[in-house]
Order: structure tokens, then C-alpha cells, then sequence
């Protein structure tokens, strides 16, 4: 196949469907760029001093990994000066991050969760980066928190970059999913799928079932069918895996079919669920509809959520959408 690198993929679009604007697809591109420059931190390991902790935590009261800190640096430092952007938001910052004034204010908001799987990080284990990008209302003149709370529908591209045997990026800008494949040797992203399709069948699902006591009875009640396999109501054995990075089981979703689930649960009334709407949930919700499944927090659409808090957490469902339908419904009854 001919080697289609991101800029000439980018470029058809903006001639093919007129949807992407010059301005997001330079900030697209910048966003690949800081990707690239978090593979090669992540890609040293030990021998670039980036494991182990931090020793600060993040606004969810999380443990800083070095590599936390410094992919979120590499996002800031290269989204700042480009004058695409209006501000920045990020799982490991409290508060949004306003351009600099002595660069150009652009039309666009990028939230991202910088390196998204920390856990993982200092054991090998595939991690990733997840970026959601919104437009900056009309009417700003200087960004609040106020005007990154837009509903996950208003994305205008969505995004994720998976460090693992290979280095992936993932992206779509509201007209299908297509992947890239990193040239290492030539440091450029080539394309290597194009619009991405969830299977519709699939005999795997995805969720920590250390938790299984402490579940609702809808989850509890979906999971308990799959187990049950030929023998149950399913007729048929399925197959369990969690990564414990969302990136890398969202992946395989995308290729396998699948079902990925965070469900809130009973240990902590005033957590609804581990992830996080802005910058987790919405943008993989975008991805994940645009090839053909679906994503709901058990009740409705995740990208229908009307946002209060820039931080806040969600129950998460999402993959092949006759699973997702199968036990958002379990939640109606
Ligand atoms: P647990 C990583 O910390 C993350 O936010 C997601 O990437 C992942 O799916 C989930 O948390 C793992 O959570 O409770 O299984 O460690």
C-alpha cells in the first residue's frame, strides 16, 4: 500500500470533506508531534531516569510518576507557542492552563490525559496518552474552566496515542477512525488502518474483577451471563481481559470487538466510577461511536453528559454496541 503519512492523510480529509479546518489540522499535528516525543521518553525505561515516582501527587490525589509530570510538560511546551489553542486542560493539572500571553490565543481547547496507565509504566506494560479536543466558545475573551464544560458531542477530534510494541496513533475528526503507525527510523506517523470498524460480535470483555463484591446488580447480572458461557443464557464461552490501561484495552477493542467496563460500585457512594469524563471517557466515547459501537455511563450516552466539573468521574461502558446496549439496558430494569 502506499505509505500515507499523517499531514498527506490530514490534508485529504480538509479536501475531501472540508472538515477539518487548517488550524485544528496544524494543532492535530503538533499533538502527533508531542506524542512522538513522549514514545521516545517512555521507549528509555530505565536508562533515561523517567520511572519510578515523582513524589508529588496529581488533583485526583494520585502518585505522580516521573512520566506523568514529564509527558505533561511535553504537551504544554508544544501546544503553547502555536496559536492554535485558546488553553490546555490535564488530568495532572488542577486548573486549566491559559496560553501565555506573549503567544497568539487560537479558537480551539485540547484536554488530554498525559500519559493515561501510569501503573504500568515501571513494569513494561503498554500505556498511552488520550487528547480531546473542543472549540472555544464564541464569545471568549479569556478562558475559564467555565468553557472547557461542553458535552462530549461538541468534540471536534478525539484521540489516542498507545506506546506499546509498536507506537499507535489513533485519531478521528468526526468522519471515521483511521490508526498510524510510527516510523521510528523516520520519526514520521504512516498511516496503516483506515476507518476502523468495531466487530459487532465478540467474546471478550474487559473489567478489574477484583472488584466483583463490590458491584451493582446490573453489572453483577451481565458479567454473571458471560461467565456462565455455552452454559448460560449467552450459549456461548467468552474470554476476560484488563490491561489496566485503558488505551491499550480500548485498542483491542477497536480490532476484536469487545466490551470495556468501569462501573462505579458500592465502596464509595460519592465516586460514580474511577474515570474521568473530560478527558477519558468523551474522547475515547468519540472514537469508539465513529467505529460503529457505543458508549453509555449505564444510563446514557457519554457524550450526551452535560459536564459540571472539569475532573469529574463517570461508570464507563463502552465497545461493540450490542454489549453496551445489552447491560446499559440491565441498568433500566
Ligand atoms: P484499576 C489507569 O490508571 C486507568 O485510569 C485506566 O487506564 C485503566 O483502565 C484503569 O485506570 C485501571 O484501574 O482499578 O484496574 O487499576
Amino acid at each position: 500500500m502506499k505509505r500515507i503519512g499523517l499531514t498527506q492523510h490530514l490534508i485529504g480529509e480538509q479536501r475531501l470533506h472540508n472538515n477539518i479546518p487548517a488550524e485544528l489540522r496544524l494543532l492535530l499535528e503538533v499533538v502527533a508531534r508531542a506524542c512522538k516525543t513522549i514514545s521516545h521518553a517512555v521507549g528509555k525505561g530505565a536508562l533515561g531516569d523517567v520511572l519510578g515516582s515523582a513524589h508529588s501527587e496529581n488533583v485526583q490525589g494520585e502518585v505522580q510518576k516521573k512520566l506523568d509530570v514529564l509527558s505533561n510538560e511535553i504537551l504544554l511546551e508544544a501546544n503553547e507557542w502555536g496559536g492554535h489553542l485558546a488553553a490546555m486542560a490535564s488530568e495532572e493539572m488542577e486548573t486549566i492552563h491559559p496560553i501565555p500571553n506573549r503567544y497568539p490565543m487560537g479558537e480551539y481547547l485540547l484536554l488530554f490525559d498525559p500519559l493515561d496507565g501510569s501503573s504500568n509504566i515501571d513494569v513494561n506494560v503498554s500505556i498511552g496518552t488520550i487528547f480531546s479536543v473542543l472549540r472555544a466558545p464564541d464569545a471568549m475573551v479569556a478562558p475559564t474552566e467555565q468553557d472547557f464544560l461542553q458535552p462530549g458531542s461538541r468534540q471536534v477530534a478525539a484521540g489516542y496515542a498507545l506506546y506499546g510494541p509498536q507506537t499507535l496513533l489513533v485519531l478521528t475528526t468526526g468522519h471515521g477512525v483511521n490508526c498510524f503507525t510510527l516510523d521510528r527510523e523516520m520519526g514520521s506517523w504512516v498511516l496503516t488502518q483506515r476507518q476502523m470498524q468495531i466487530p459487532e460480535e465478540t467474546k471478550e470483555f474487559a473489567i478489574n474483577a477484583s472488584n466483583t463484591r463490590h458491584w451493582h446488580p446490573p453489572v453483577t447480572r451481565y458479567v454473571d451471563e458471560l461467565l456462565a458461557g455455552s452454559t448460560g443464557p449467552r450459549g456461548k464461552d467468552f474470554n476476560m481481559r484488563w490491561v489496566a490501561s485503558m488505551v491499550a484495552d480500548v485498542h483491542r477493542i477497536l480490532n476484536r470487538g469487545g466490551i470495556f467496563m468501569y462501573p462505579g460500585d458500592s465502596r464509595d457512594p460519592s465516586m460514580p466510577g474511577k474515570l474521568r469524563l473530560m478527558y477519558e471517557a468523551n474522547p475515547m466515547a468519540f472514537i469508539v461511536e465513529q467505529a460503529g459501537g457505543a458508549a453509555t455511563d449505564g444510563r446514557q450516552r457519554i457524550m450526551d453528559i452535560q459536564p459540571e466539573k472539569l475532573h469529574q468521574r463517570l461508570p464507563v461502558f463502552l465497545g461493540s454496541a450490542r454489549e453496551v446496549d445489552l447491560v446499559t439496558g440491565y441498568h433500566a430494569v
